[in-house]
């Protein structure tokens, strides 16, 4: 387990091999420009889907590399879909690009050390969050997970399944891949509107912490359409400047942070920064194996 100092949390989503806004991103949150040495106050989550799409998906993975084999503890990494494409055993889905070995190989030493994880908790005065890729669902939370109470509860019961016989769980697929809407899709699947939100609406109450995750939006930001029911969206805010999209669920919020940079990009977006957080990431250290 480890947990960084209290300080900002910066939850970034999926940046789609896009290494150039990921660096601004981070010199605007106080990063050297040269060294990319984060100040004392600033710990990163991101949230997976750190290659395909974009222009440069080694150099993204170059670049996290960099900072935490030169700055350890400060940034922790999630594993979304695009990454699970190189994992085992995990669905396969059609992508026009694929890694070269040396990414390949990095992401599955990440996975195998625990360095890559399903799921962290964020700690904050206010209360607890869980981000995860795409979201954790009322259904895999209670059948999958026993309907763990707080967030580090749940990342520690998404994190142990890596390396065991549960591992396959994590990746339990969603209509982004079956075309059929699965109330109890997997954290790295859930589409946002139909799964995610969805899940929570039979009894809002429930949903025992906050959470923030990519992958997906409820709405498509080019279009302006709306990609949920109207009961999610009476809920919900958005923040177009910064690509966030704020649910209420119960007591609770879902955050969701993709900023869909696509191909190109070219406009503005940012990371969730959560203050005097600290993030804590069960089983990351010393699970025994790889
Ligand atoms: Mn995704």
């Amino acid at each position: 387990m480890t947990a960084a100092r209290p300080g900002r949390v910066a939850v970034f989503g999926d940046i789609g091999g896009h290494v150039d806004e990921l660096y601004t991103e981070l010199v605007r949150l106080g990063a050297d420009p040269d060294s990319l040495d984060f100040p004392d106050d600033l710990t990163v989550v991101q949230v997976g889907d750190l290659v395909h799409r974009g222009p440069d998906s080694a150099g993204v993975l170059q670049l996290v590399h960099q900072i935490r084999t030169d700055q350890p503890d400060r940034w922790f990494q999630l594993a979304g879909n695009h990454e699970a494409q190189y994992l085992e055993p995990t669905p396969r889905f059609d992508w026009p690009e694929t890694l070269d070995s040396e990414s390949t190989d990095l992401l599955r030493h990440w996975w195998v050390i625990g360095a890559m994880t399903p799921a962290a908790a964020i700690v904050t005065p206010e209360g607890e969050w869980l981000a995860t890729h795409a979201g954790l669902t009322e259904g895999f939370w209670k059948r999958s997970l026993s309907g763990p109470a707080s967030a580090t509860e749940a990342a520690e019961a998404l994190n142990a399944m890596v390396g065991s016989d549960r591992e396959p769980l994590v990746f339990r697929a969603g209509s982004m891949l079956t075309g059929a809407v699965d109330l109890a899709a997997g954290p790295l699947w859930a589409e946002a509107g139909s799964e995610l939100l969805a899940s929570w609406q039979g009894d809002p109450s429930i949903m025992p912490f906050s959470q923030v995750h990519g992958h997906s939006s409820v709405i498509d930001w080019r279009s302006h359409r709306f990609l949920a029911e109207s009961r999610t969206l009476t809920r919900t805010s958005f923040d177009p400047g910064r690509r966030h999209v704020t649910t209420r669920v119960g007591s609770q919020l879902v955050v969701g942070i993709d900023p869909v940079l696509g191909r190109r990009a070219g406009f503005g977006w940012a990371p969730l920064v959560l203050q005097r957080a600290s993030v804590v990431v069960p089983g990351r250290i010393g699970r025994g194996h790889g």
